[in-house]
């Protein structure tokens, strides 16, 4: 799998599948979510109701990623994951990682193979950006998920980001 930095809004990208930095509830909030529902209309909305009126009915677990459409966005899918909420006291990295991970297993089952990934919890969630990137290129650089997944890009929002993460890359 390729990894590619990419700096700008993830909601333009062209690629098969998009990762939502969401919360558990998946109706919706500010950052990535807010941006993924307003330029993709409420196509999507319907599909994440839809999820929480069947299997998701507690929400989605932090950790873990469920895909829907894309409606008016350029990907075919969304593919919804639950970034930690950063803590100083408890390391929480693995469930970062697993936001990764899990988000290219449902690529896998999509068979997408192109993904783009914001920098999950690194806004709201305030988990420290250099490190967010660092738990961020270890799943997309290691080898252990099976994926049909060629080509990743991590999109970062902003300049200074990507000089961070170019430097880890
Ligand atoms: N494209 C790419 N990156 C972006 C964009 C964008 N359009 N907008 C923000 N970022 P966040 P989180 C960057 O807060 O920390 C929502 O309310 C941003 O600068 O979107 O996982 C959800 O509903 C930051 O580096 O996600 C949850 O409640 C990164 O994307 C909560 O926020 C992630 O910031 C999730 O918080």
């Amino acid at each position: 799998m390729r990894v590619e930095l990419v700096t700008g809004d993830i909601t333009v990208q062209e690629v098969d599948a998009i990762v939502n930095a969401a919360n558990s509830s998946l109706l919706g909030g500010g950052g990535v979510d807010g941006a993924i529902h307003r330029r993709g209309g409420p196509a999507i909305l319907d599909e994440c109701r839809a999820l929480r009126a069947g299997h998701y009915g507690r929400g989605l677990a932090v950790g873990e990623a469920v895909a829907t459409t894309a409606g008016r966005l350029p990907a075919r899918w969304v593919i919804h994951t639950v970034g930690p909420v950063f803590s100083a006291r408890e390391d929480r990295s693995p469930l970062l990682r697993n936001c990764y991970a899990n988000s290219l297993r449902v690529a896998a089952e999509l068979g997408a193979r192109s993904i783009a990934f914001p920098l999950v919890s690194s806004g709201v969630y305030r988990w420290p950006k250099e490190d967010a990137v660092a738990q961020a290129l270890a799943v997309l650089r290691g080898s252990d998920v099976p994926t049909t997944v060629e080509d990743a890009r991590l999109v970062l929002f902003d300049d200074a980001t990507r000089v961070i993460a170019q430097r880890l890359l």
